[in-house]
């Protein structure tokens, strides 16, 4: 929408000159109302659309306008960036986006240029504008927010990164940065609840983030008070312990202190001293959202009380008060916005929907695909000596050439640095550490400490960070520690990462890859170090799922991890790390392995067995004492990848072996396995001789006794009975 109106001010007063409020002069007081009224009458004309039946959800920005209005004067469109939320309609009209534009995405149209018609509205996304695609989790924006800034600083330290490299995913991603960008991030006051937000405050004001965080108090999350929500009941007294923060707490009904509020915060934040805090108290004249009825939960005192204090009829209070405009004049500029939602409004309903056959669009990257020969290389020798190696060594050899050839990679996560007080790395008073397994041993000394450092123990923190910066084109390799501990990480790990190029029809993506030490047989490893759990993981669109059984493999597919264009999760078994089983020299710098290859580490005729992971030799172990004592020749297949996994081999090895067992190591039921055994019931019925077996840990978790341990994951005695029960059959 045209942020500015041609509606001129009256007459200035000679003796009020160029009188300015709080900053802001006449004429943007009147755009200030243009963006607010529209903003309301956009909300309006959707509550009137749902009621019409269509458009299919409504969630309103009423109360909310002057915050928009007001950061629109101060930030810059295109060049800051902006994790708004779903409030935030006045702030994306400010930026540019259009009434148009916002109702598209209202009806579900094909030209939505914030999702195609995937999201509800009022979940902003608008890659022109560097407004990154929302979602619905409260409060999973924030950490992503600071992730981007974290990209925005880095890129300024590291410009030639940011070039355009063919042959990776860098060729598909357009990176721009300014040396003085600013991040802003909004949420509700029930959103301050979240954990994430703290966890953004804290790394925010330890590196001294360039951002804004706005936290729009409109006293309800839902039918939720603020008194609740909140100890105390005001977030501006807890956070006023974070250290490097400007903060401010302002009326945000009130366009010009609020403006007052975004100069000073953008003033400092630019400058580079830290991030501001703005709690902007604001009033919700509508319910929560259209399913909601807010008269279950607020009297009508209550309401009535915040009529008074609507941005919208204080603003044209005061233009008219000031004589900025007369009533004439406001007139017109509300008939001009009026029209406008009108014209926007017809043209939206005619739009063209999106068709069923795009559904599957952009759940993976359009332009790379990992599972192509681009991906298919031979290891080379590249040492004197083909000494066998660990997968640890190998996989931490790989990341320090692929952090070598590309600039963009960062790694981050638990321990993962050598050091971070860097003056005992300099005066070499220690070695350092580079992770509690140490497959990120050396690379902070080696590539620095803004590439390689230690995250907060804070899982969230970790993913959501990478999912903002890979946003912005860098490609973070982060470790979760142990597999056990990922869960904190979940809802980034679920409804984020895997999803920021789906739900913005690929405007948006965020391919980074998330490092997870996974596993037991570790003899004493324990419910909280044993865990494994891929098929979580695996059920999640949008996700690739890696496990390699081997150093040669990890290499491979790790660089594959690295330089594709997807997310990936790629799990290393902590039993596998040292392992002499599967040693390898080092394959070279380019050794690439593509996804959802499997490989047949033993080929046979009688029975197949597919598997992964640490369940990998251990088959192996039961199939050669199978053809040794009773000979029975079994094929045994590596899966390596698991999302996408390797259906050729396996139905090329049950068409001819005609019986099939699947064995993991996670607890049986509802296991990886179970979608794999179904697939060969399914699809492969007439070639079974007998039924579809699996073999796996029973359904209860790791214990810390041996004995126990033993009992409960599958052993190479478990798998060879199974086999030769299955061959016998
Ligand atoms: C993680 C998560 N939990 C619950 C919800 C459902 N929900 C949507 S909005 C909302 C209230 C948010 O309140 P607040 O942060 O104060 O923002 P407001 O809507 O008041 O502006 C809730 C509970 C959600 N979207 N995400
Ligand atoms: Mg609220």
């Amino acid at each position: 929408m045209a942020t500015k109106t041609d509606v001129k001010p009256n007459e200035v007063d000679i003796r009020k000159g160029d009188k300015t409020y709080q900053g802001l002069s006449r004429q943007q007081l009147i755009d200030a109302y243009r963006v607010m009224y529209a903003s309301r009458k956009l909300d309006d004309r959707e509550i009137l659309l749902k009621r019409q039946q269509k458009i299919f959800f409504q969630i309103s920005g009423a109360g909310h306008e002057a915050i928009g209005a007001a950061a629109g004067f101060v930030l810059k469109s295109g060049y800051d960036w902006f994790y708004p939320y779903y409030r935030d309609r006045a702030l994306c009209l400010s930026l540019g986006v259009t009434p148009y534009e916002m109702l598209l995405q209202g009806v579900g149209a094909a030209d939505d240029p914030s999702s195609g018609g995937r999201q509800m509205p009022s979940h902003w996304g608008h890659a022109k504008f560097n407004i990154v695609t929302q979602s619905s989790p409260t409060g999973t924006q924030i950490l992503q927010a600071v992730g981007c800034s974290e990209a925005g600083r880095y890129f300024a330290a590291h410009p030639q990164a940011a070039s355009k490299t063919a042959g990776d995913y860098r060729e598909f991603k357009n990176v721009t940065f300014q040396g003085d960008e600013l991040t802003y991030v909004s949420l509700g006051d029930g959103t301050t609840s979240e954990g994430e937000f703290w966890e953004a405050l804290n790394t925010a004001a330890n590196s001294k983030l360039p951002m804004i965080f706005v936290v729009q108090d409109n006293e309800y999350a839902i039918s939720v008070p603020v008194e609740v929500q909140t100890a105390g009941g005001n977030i501006s007294r807890l956070v006023s312990g974070f250290p490097n923060f400007h903060f401010e707490e302002v009326d945000g009904t009130d366009v010009m202190a609020t403006y007052a509020a975004f100069t000073r915060s953008a003033a400092y934040a630019r400058s580079g001293q830290g991030p501001a805090f703005i709690h902007a108290h604001v009033v919700r004249p509508y319910s929560h959202s259209l399913s909601d009825d807010e008269k279950l939960y607020r009297p009508d005192a209550e309401r009535q009380e915040e009529v008074a204090r609507d941005p919208i009829t204080r603003l044209q209070m005061f233009l008219i008060r000031e004589g900025i405009l007369d009533e004439k004049g406001v007139n017109q500029v509300e008939k001009q916005v009026e029209d406008e939602i009108q014209e926007a409004s017809d043209r939206a309903l005619e739009a063209a929907f999106p068709t069923p056959d795009t559904v599957e669009k952009y759940v993976y990257s359009p332009k790379l695909d990992p599972t192509s020969v681009t991906f298919n290389t031979e290891p080379v020798q590249s040492e004197a000596k083909a000494t066998a190696r660990t997968m640890a060594d190998l996989i931490n050899t790989t990341l320090r050439d692929e952090m070598k050839r590309d600039e963009r990679i960062v790694m981050f996560g638990e321990d993962v640095a050598d050091c971070s007080r860097e003056q005992y790395l300099q005066e070499k008073l220690i070695k350092g550490k580079g992770g509690v397994f140490k497959l990120t041993a050396g690379l902070q000394c080696e590539y620095g400490s803004d590439r390689v450092f230690n995250s907060p123990l804070a899982e969230a923190n970790i993913v959501g960070r990478a999912v903002g910066m890979a946003t912005r084109g860098l490609k973070p390799v982060v470790e979760i520690q142990f597999f056990d501990y990922i869960w904190p990480a979940m809802m980034q790990l679920r409804d984020e990462l895997p999803l920021i190029r789906w739900r913005s029809n690929n405007a948006f993506s965020s391919p980074a890859v998330v490092r997870v030490a996974i596993g037991g047989y570790l003899t004493g490893g324990a419910i909280y170090h044993s865990q494994c759990g891929e098929s979580i993981f695996t059920h999640i669109p949008g996700l690739r799922v890696v496990f390699p059984s081997n150093a040669l493999d990890a290499a491979g597919l790790l660089r594959t991890a690295i330089r594709c264009d997807d997310p990936v999760l790629f799990l290393e078994h902590k039993r596998l790390y040292r392992e002499t089983f599967g040693r390898a020299p080092y394959p070279g710098p380019d050794y690439q392995i593509p996804f959802g290859k499997a490989k047949v580490v033993q080929p046979g005729t009688d029975l197949t067995v597919i598997t992964y992971g640490a369940v990998v030799p251990r088959a192996l172990q039961a199939a050669q004492k199978l053809q040794r004592e009773h000979d029975i020749s079994v094929e045994l297949i590596d899966l390596r990848c698991l999302n996408p996994f390797d259906w050729e081999t396996i139905a090329a090895s049950v068409k001819k072996t005609n019986r099939a067992i699947v064995a993991y190591e996670d607890t049986l039921s509802w296991g990886y396995g179970a979608e794999i055994a179904a697939r060969i019931a399914d699809q492969l019925f007439e070639h079974l001789d007998a039924p579809v077996r699996r073999v796996a840990a029973k359904d209860t978790f790791v214990a810390y006794q041996p004995v126990l341990e033993d009992a409960i994951l599958p052993q190479a005695a478990d798998l060879f009975r199974a086999m030769k029960q299955l061959a016998e059959f």
